[in-house]
């Protein structure tokens, strides 16, 4: 059971931010959302959350908690940047990171050579300098406790589940601590007499399957501190790619290359747009008798906007065009996630 997972929650994320770009909004109760009084609040300062405001609470009965609040219109696309930003952080200790939203992810790192309680400070230190943020960030050796961990010192948190401390930690808890115990499974479990996280550990198994299926063995799991679930990123396309027919079959290298330049462009640019990076490149051609032939070239680097032209150009110019092309396509593969440092490399850079 190593401490090998770290959960990173960002501490009342879009109205730190506010916060931060606005220096007189420091220390004061700050609302975003809830700007019309049909809308609900999307999240509230520390400050605001002192009068009872909270996430999804209706405007209206914010505004009767706290009228002197600052009530915010959310600003979507600079909350994503800063998600951006703390993504490119994650990347450069590991590739396994898994969003669960944009202030929220878990982390694998057992593949570091720092352990992850040193990276988990480091990663909380860099936020607070590089983004002037604050985040809330939690180290276990499973997904559960890492995540319960974070959220037990809001804000600023920083805390360790480890087999030691496990159960004084999480025994005390509220069976609404269990991952994905909402209202309806409390009251179930109430009703059995269980209202603590210790009173579902020691419970009898066969009841909690009895009563809730294959949920009640997972809740019994969860509740002796055991999840087995795996950081997964998000899926990457296997590949990308894009591919033209001429319009009038040619043999005309420059005709060739200049659409070939534009196939790439493109590729780049959707490669881009999802944060990829590639390794291979392969070009295809298909004869005007429909004959068809691919070319690949892998490197050991990743190649992102033109590096993939010169790339597919280097594999063009080595083809000898038997016959007119009817159709070129160039695609890309073997992705990488563009600002995941590999951690060979990162190694031998520091040897
Ligand atoms: P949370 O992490 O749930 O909340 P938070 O970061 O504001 O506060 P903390 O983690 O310190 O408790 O959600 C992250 C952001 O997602 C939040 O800043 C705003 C947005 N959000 C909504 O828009 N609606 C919601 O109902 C929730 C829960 C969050
Ligand atoms: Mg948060």
């Amino acid at each position: 059971m190593e401490l090998e997972i770290i959960h990173l929650d960002m501490d009342a994320f879009y109205a730190a931010i506010e916060q931060r770009d606005n220096p007189e909004l420091k220390g004061k109760p700050v609302i975003i959302g809830g700007t019309s009084n049909r809308g609900v609040v999307s999240t509230a300062s520390y400050e605001a959350r002192k009068y009872g405001i909270h996430s999804a609470m209706p405007a209206m009965k914010a505004r009767k908690l706290c009228p002197h609040g600052v009530y915010l219109k959310p600003n979507h696309q600079k909350y994503k940047a800063v998600s951006k930003k703390l993504r490119q952080i994650f990347l450069e200790y590991t590739d396994l990171v898994e969003p669960l939203a944009l202030d929220e992810s878990f982390l694998n790192v057992a593949n570091h050579q720092l352990n992850s309680i040193q990276i988990a400070r480091q990663i909380k230190r860099r936020i607070q300098r590089e983004l002037d943020l604050t985040a809330s960030v939690g180290v276990s050796y499973n997904k559960f406790l890492a995540k319960l961990a974070s959220d037990y010192k809001k804000p600023d948190g920083f805390m360790i589940i480890s087999p030691a401390n496990v159960e004084e930690i999480i025994h005390p808890l509220e069976v609404n601590q269990l991952w994905g115990v909402g209202p309806k499974t409390e009251q179930k479990l109430n009703q059995m007499g269980l209202k603590r996280i210790k009173d579902v550990a020691e419970s009898e198994l066969f009841e909690l399957v009895d009563k809730l299926g294959a949920r009640g063995y997972q809740l019994y799991k969860l509740a002796n501190g055991e999840d087995n679930r795996e950081v997964s990123p998000p899926k990457r396309p296997k590949s990308i790619g894009k591919e033209r027919t001429f319009k009038q079959d040619s043999k005309n290298r420059k005709i060739i290359k200049a659409k070939l330049e534009r196939l790439a462009s493109k590729v780049a640019k959707n490669l881009a747009d999802k944060d990829l990076a590639c390794q291979t490149v392969t070009i295809k051609l298909k004869y005007a008798d429909f004959n068809q032939i691919s070319r690949s070239q892998t490197f050991n680097y990743n190649l992102t906007g033109e590096e993939i032209y010169h790339a597919g150009l280097e594999i063009f110019e080595k083809i000898e065009l038997e016959k007119k092309l009817r159709l070129i396509g160039i695609s890309v593969s073997n992705l990488k996630d563009k600002y995941y440092r590999q951690l060979k490399l990162f190694n031998e850079e520091k040897g």
